[in-house]
């Protein structure tokens, strides 16, 4: 049976780890959570992820959440021959993967989801000028690492430039990067969007994404 990812097609995360599964050539079974209802909060789904958020991922008898660990998850158990290069054992190799996927998590996606979350669910009508400091900060960070390798973490592909990759093709619509402060930034998501299944599943998010973030800033503006 396929595993099953509970998602949303704007959530740059699900998205990250639905590109990784066509990588592999894994199947998802996926079933959309309603955040208009809040489904993400209710009982059942505070059962299976207790953060409530997406993606959160149920194969078989066992069920885990946070795209980080999904997307190990995944591979190890269904990655083949593509783990190797995508999460390379080379141990400061993976260190760097994992450096710039935490990165991700502690400060990249939180400074998307601050500016995402109080729109939809609260008055936000824009980002202030220190979201947009921070992200720009956050924009820099990508650029260092990216001085140092082709990808993110290393000179290939890796799950670190699925993820950090979701976030700043997501983040771009809501505060655009200056290709000229950050060229191999730029260059980087061009790359990205080259793949196929970054087209299928992250460019269509994040414009659903950037769509919905600016129409509820503009009609908070208006309240
Ligand atoms: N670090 C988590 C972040 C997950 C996350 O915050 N997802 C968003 C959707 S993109 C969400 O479910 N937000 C609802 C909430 O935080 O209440 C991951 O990578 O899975």
């Amino acid at each position: 049976m396929a595993p099953i990812l509970y998602k949303i097609d704007a959530s740059p995360p699900a998205n990250a780890v639905r590109i990784l599964s066509d990588i592999i050539g894994l199947e998802l079974e996926v079933r959309d959570v309603n955040f208009g209802v809040l489904e993400h909060k209710s009982p059942e789904h505070l059962k299976l992820n207790p953060m409530g958020t997406v993606p959160t991922l149920v194969d078989g008898d066992f069920t885990i959440s946070e795209s980080h660990a999904t997307m190990k998850y995944l591979l190890s158990i269904y990655g083949g021959d593509k783990s190797e290069s995508l999460y390379p054992s080379d141990v400061r190799t993976r260190a760097l993967v994992d450096q710039c996927m935490f990165f991700n998590v502690g400060i990249f996606f939180i400074r998307l989801k601050v500016i995402v979350l109080p729109a939809l669910f609260g008055d936000l009508d824009g980002p202030t000028e220190k979201h947009k400091a921070d992200i720009d900060e956050a924009y820099g960070i990508v650029e260092a690492y990216l001085a140092k390798n082709k990808y993110v973490a290393a000179d290939h592909l890796t799950i670190a430039d699925l993820s950090v990759g979701a976030t700043a093709i997501s983040m771009h619509p809501l505060h655009k990067l200056d290709p000229v402060k950050f060229p191999l930034t730029a260059a980087w998501i061009a790359k990205l969007k080259e793949h196929p299944a970054v087209q299928k599943y992250l460019v269509p998010g994040a414009k659903i994404l950037g769509d919905i973030v600016n129409a509820a800033w503009d009609k908070n503006k208006k309240k």
